[in-house]
């Protein structure tokens, strides 16, 4: 047998060896050395990027061992783990998150420094990872993070995509999308393991065959086969030893060249199959786009699903297990439908490669997957079309007909005779062309379905999924989001988090409901000041940030309006444009008027191709460029868009934050997380009854919440009796002012035409209820900006908001899907002879 691989290691590296000390002197040495042997830099040519490569390669050092010592005791034990199937991660940058996680920042400062560098300069330098579009692959982020700082075994599977979301630059105030290339200058957090690579299968037709023993058995004869790479990277979880892995694949050709083409003179069609198969892992899909046609999509999901499945059962049989008892083993979960097609694909692995009978296979099946959804947004459900489907993977679809029959019959037994259920619960829309509808298909194989927050589950059961939950009302629960306070409060906060921890010590990093124990320095003034000057000495770097990237000058002194997330109409950030341009006329008519200073700050990016959220960025540019000239205006209105909203931005953004804009129509908004870092970081929102942020004000108290708008059944309301936009338009001379005042060209130099497209939909649509909402908003933004004169007041409210966020730690989500639907529990990692993450 193997000696244990601590013994191993410690014969041959010494503990204070430069790759695991944590002295300063060590630290310093180890950079030195990664400079000059990883980089084959020395100092005087070195750049400020082979500086934080060399660092990189010092922290991820230290990370290798808890990660290797963390892989031994899953295997050793045999332990159930969490495999979080995700097509998104937002990462953010590993290396402050990292040196925050193994606690030596400190020390890491310091050796920087004495090598003559500036931390914060290279944490700048690294690219951030942006696998994702917005707040489901930042929710998988904060999710790993959590699952490893909570000691759970866990893989996190997704796309290593080669180009992530792209960088957003904004020209004439439209937006311009540039690829994103983060790989480009190295990844220093991953590690290729080619050894672990699998075969995935497409196209083709399947024929069916009678085995040795007369089983009648099916094989899928493929059209191509493509090769799945898996890449790792350490997470870290928080002051403890575990550290997960998140196992992105890339794609890659079977064979370099296709010999026969090559042979036959044909060099760049032998060429064309590596490239083809190279491309399915090249790009992120934006979201927001029409998914018709799109079989690349499918492609991707399908592949890295596949790998992750057959990754899965080749750790599992390696253990010595057969399959009967994977479910005991892992629990797969369903981020969103994106990795839905992992039901069909598990069954046929278990039929059509191991052999298992249908029943016992979908019992396996059902027992592993758990599926979350995240939108009720009709668009955004997945539904592929048959013939495509059929055409890229014929037996998943064979697999899908036999899992539909069996589940119809299922329906037939419960509502006998009633086509219009079978019509609606069906894995197949047949209602005209034809369709697989993946969400069904995941909500039929897994043993739970939740929601994201207490509301959205509600909608769910009562609209989206009404039909499944009338079936299958035991499979139905809910897990409200929750977001890391390690990346989005000590990372990002530093100041705050230290002054928190000055008053109440650092247990609430982990522990985040002791944030609590704040309520009782409320009364303390010193207190209160101190919390006002951490807020203002933020929002002066915000302030720096500005005018460093834009030129644009705002007052640390005003009030931080801030809506930051993807551009999306139900999200209104035009609502937000239109209470600028109604106080920008009432201060035109009224020059003298006295109101409170705002800033109003906008981040996000919009599809490349959802013209109107496009339409809504220029709009906001060109509002701000109108409104920030004006010398009438003077301190009084100021509007920025932040270009490229990505996490690292958002680590600025959400500590200078005095207000949070959560201004989504009621019911559109399945949960947020923003809302939450908002929050967290001492922000006030003015918010809808929409997602978590009902259940923000109900913890932060409602008299430390601006609440306005018309809630979800007033809204059904509303529709039912005939909803007329005009109605408001014609009847509220301020809202008609600021609309016609777009329409007149006056924001886009006299062209009436340029937001022609907006402005009819809300004139003769208004799908998203602004008009509906723009009093009621109007009204409690008045009352936000007579709150903010009183600052001792707003301080209090602000130390309330931070102090009662405890829930929505992902600390405390993730216990849930551990007790509510995983099953599993914390799997301690010892150093034995290491040095601890404490130091
Ligand atoms: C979606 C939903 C959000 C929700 C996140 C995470 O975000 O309401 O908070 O998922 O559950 F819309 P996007 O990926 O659409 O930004």
């Amino acid at each position: 047998m193997n000696p244990p691989l601590n013994q191993m290691l410690q014969s041959q590296i010494q503990i204070e060896d430069d790759r695991t000390g944590l002295s300063i002197e060590t630290l310093r040495r180890a950079i030195a050395d990664n400079l000059f042997y990883i980089q084959g830099k020395f100092p005087a040519i070195a750049t400020k990027h082979d500086y934080y490569m060399a660092l990189a390669y010092t922290v991820r050092d230290r990370l290798l061992h808890r990660w290797l010592n963390t892989l031994e005791v899953y295997l050793k034990q045999d332990v159930k783990l969490v495999c979080y199937l995700s097509a998104e991660y937002l990462v953010g940058p590993h290396l402050v998150n990292n040196l925050i996680n193994l606690g030596i920042y400190e020390q890491i400062r310091q050796a920087v420094e004495e090598s003559g560098l500036n931390l914060q300069q290279l944490i700048n330098t690294e690219e951030e990872p942006g696998l994702g579009n917005g707040g489901l692959g930042r929710l998988a982020s904060c999710y790993m993070d959590s699952l490893a700082s909570l000691e759970i075994p866990a893989i996190g599977y997704g796309i290593r995509y080669e180009f992530g979301i792209f960088d957003q630059e904004i020209k004439d105030g439209w937006q311009v999308e540039i690829t994103d290339k983060w790989l480009q200058d190295g990844n220093p957090w991953e590690i290729a393991r080619p050894e672990a690579a699998v075969s995935v299968k497409f196209g083709g037709h399947t024929e069916s065959y009678l085995d040795d023993q007369g089983n009648y058995r099916v094989r899928w004869l493929p059209e191509y086969i493509v090769k799945g790479i898996p890449y790792d990277t350490p997470i870290l979880g928080y002051k403890v030893n575990t550290a997960n892995s998140m196992r992105l694949w890339t794609s890659e050709a079977c064979e370099s060249f296709d010999f026969q083409r090559f042979n036959v003179g044909d060099y760049y069609g032998a060429v064309d199959r590596k490239v083809f198969s190279e491309n399915l892992t090249k790009v992120l899909y934006p979201n927001d786009e029409p998914i018709k046609g799109k079989e690349l999509r499918l492609q991707q999901q399908y592949f890295f699903v596949s790998c992750s499945l057959q990754d899965m059962i080749r750790i599992h049989l390696n253990e010595g297990n057969t399959l009967d008892n994977f479910a005991e083993k892992f629990a797969v979960q369903l981020n969103d439908t994106h990795p839905s097609i992992g039901v069909a694909e598990l069954m046929r692995l278990l039929i059509d490669v191991h052999y298992y009978p249908w029943e016992k296979a979908w019992e396996i099946t059902e027992k592993t997957f758990g599926f979350t959804n995240h939108t009720l947004l009709p668009e955004a459900l997945e539904r592929w079309p048959l013939g495509l489907f059929g055409h890229l993977l014929p037996r998943h679809l064979e697999i899908i007909y036999e899992i539909n029959k069996r589940f119809l019959d299922q329906v037939r037994l419960k509502y006998p005779g009633n086509n219009e259920k079978l019509s609606s619960l069906s894995l197949i829309d047949e209602r005209g062309d034809k369709y697989v509808r993946m969400a069904h298909l995941a909500c039929v194989g897994s043993h739970k379905i939740n929601g994201v927050a207490q509301l959205h589950s509600e909608l769910l059961k009562k609209t989206l999924l009404k039909d499944f939950y009338e079936l299958l009302p035991e499979k139905f629960t809910n897990v409200t989001n929750g977001v890391t306070p390690r990346r989005w409060m000590v990372v990002s906060n530093p100041e705050l988090s230290q002054l928190i921890s000055s008053k109440i010590g650092e247990n609430w990093i982990k522990n985040l409901d002791e944030l609590r124990k704040l309520e009782g320095f409320i009364d303390d003034g010193g207190f209160r000041q101190q919390w006002r000057e951490v807020k203002r000495k933020v929002k002066q770097d915000l302030a720096q940030y500005i005018h460093d990237k834009l030129g644009i000058i705002v007052s640390p002194d005003s009030l931080f309006d801030v809506q930051v997330k993807r551009l999306h109409e139900y999200k209104r950030q035009h609502l937000n444009v239109l209470h600028i341009i109604t106080l920008y006329n009432r201060i035109k008519q009224n020059p003298n008027l006295d109101i409170t200073p705002r800033t109003f700050i906008f981040g996000g990016k919009a599809a490349p191709g959802y013209h109107q959220a496009k339409l809504i960025i220029k709009l906001i540019n060109s509002v701000g460029d109108i409104v920030n000239h004006d010398p009438e205006i003077g301190e009084r209105l100021k509007v920025v868009f932040l270009p490229d909203y990505n996490v690292t931005l958002g680590q600025r953004v959400y500590p200078a934050a005095d207000l949070s804009e959560q201004i989504s129509t009621a019911g559109k908004e399945a949960s947020g997380t923003g809302n939450m870092k908002f929050s967290l970081n001492g922000a006030l929102t003015i918010g809808t009854f929409d997602g978590a942020n009902i259940e923000i004000r109900e913890e932060v108290g409602e008299e430390n919440f601006f609440l306005f708008g018309l809630k979800t059944e007033e809204i059904d309301q509303l529709r039912a009796q005939g909803y007329n936009p005009q109605d408001y338009y014609n009847s509220n001379p301020e809202l008609k002012a600021a609309i016609d005042l777009i329409n007149s060209g006056f924001f886009s130099h006299g062209d009436g035409g340029l937001f022609q497209l907006l402005i009819n939909s809300l004139l003769y649509l208004d799908h998203y209820l602004l008009f509906a909402d723009y009093q009621s908003y109007l009204d409690c933004q008045e009352r936000v900006s007579q709150a903010y004169k009183d600052q001792e007041h707003w301080t209090r409210m602000s130390i309330l908001n931070t102090a009662r966020m405890g829930k929505f730690s992902s600390d405390r989500s993730i216990r849930e899907y551990c007790d509510k639907i995983w099953n599993t529990s914390p799997v301690p990692i010892q150093m034995k002879d290491y040095v601890q993450a404490d130091g």
